[in-house]
């Protein structure tokens, strides 16, 4: 079976220090974290930033500083900027991430609205996602497609037959949120990509690890963070992204397969030119 590539959702935009002290807000305590996942096994960072007191932002400066900052402690890993940013953000706000420089070589591309949650809803219009899709070809970023449920692959099929994707696709299935998180869900999904396609799956809260372990017995890969699970297990708190990553590490090992370092993940994702 291929290596097994593990993602590092570091931060995210939603959860915070209340919920866990250990979530980053400042460029120290993301870096801190980036390198936590990365020394644990991480080949990928999926990056969303804040300004100091926790608030969200797509800021390009910001952007800019904390990918600086990670790249001088992992100097190989992928760092994979968030187009979605928080949830109200607009789309020029959004892109921001995607302004650096280098330009990243691979970025989120949100594939359907989402109800996250009260009364937060994650709007991404199929103009936006076509537009967002068009901007990084031009400037030659793979996209993520992040899928929240089977609907969001469609979408991206239909972004796929306008030619505003390069293949192999890869998507990112996000369980949990919108749609449920159990084997059979991720089977579903694992079932609807075109062949040749590569996935990451991702089980939000309490369904990390169901959908860790079976992604990596049915040969995908993992994505996992504080952005999507606070605890290591049951009322157990991570201390940082490192356990996490750990933790997949270890399952990985049961099961026997290799985990890939930043050259082989480019590899299998088809980045390498
Ligand atoms: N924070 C969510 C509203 C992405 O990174 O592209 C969007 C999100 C998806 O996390
Ligand atoms: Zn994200």
């Amino acid at each position: 079976m291929e290596k097994l590539i593990i993602s590092a959702c570091i931060c995210g935009a939603e959860v915070t220090k209340e919920q866990n002290p250990a979530v980053p807000y400042t460029v120290e305590e993301i870096v801190r974290e980036a390198k936590s996942a990365y020394d644990a096994g991480a080949s990928l960072i999926h990056l969303h930033v804040r300004w100091d007191d926790g608030t969200p932002t797509q800021d390009k400066g910001r952007f800019q500083e904390c990918i600086d900052a990670i790249r001088k402690e992992c100097p190989d890993v992928i760092i994979q900027p968030s187009t979605g940013g928080a949830v109200g953000m607009t789309d020029l706000e959004r892109l921001q991430s995607t302004e650096v420089v280098p330009t990243p070589e691979f970025a989120t591309l949100d594939c359907g609205t989402c109800n996250f949650g009260g009364d937060d809803i994650f709007v991404n219009t199929d103009n936006t996602i076509m537009n967002f899709a068009k901007i990084m070809q031009e400037r030659g970023i793979k996209p993520e497609l992040e899928v929240f449920d089977k609907g969001m692959i469609d979408i991206a099929l239909k972004v796929d037959k306008k030619g505003l994707l390069e293949h192999p696709l890869h998507f990112d299935f996000v369980l949990g949120v919108q749609m449920s998180a159990t084997v059979r869900d991720l089977v579903f999904m694992a079932g609807s990509i075109p062949a040749g396609s590569t996935w990451t799956a991702t089980g939000i809260g309490k369904n990390a690890w169901n959908i860790a372990a079976a992604t990596i017995a049915m040969g995908g890969h993992v994505r996992t963070g504080f952005e999507d699970t606070l605890y290591l297990e049951k009322g157990v708190l991570a201390k940082n992204n490192g356990e996490l990553i750990a933790k997949v590490v270890e399952i990985a090992k049961l099961l026997g397969r290799e985990i890939a370092n930043p050259t082989e993940a480019r590899q299998i994702l088809g980045m390498t030119k």
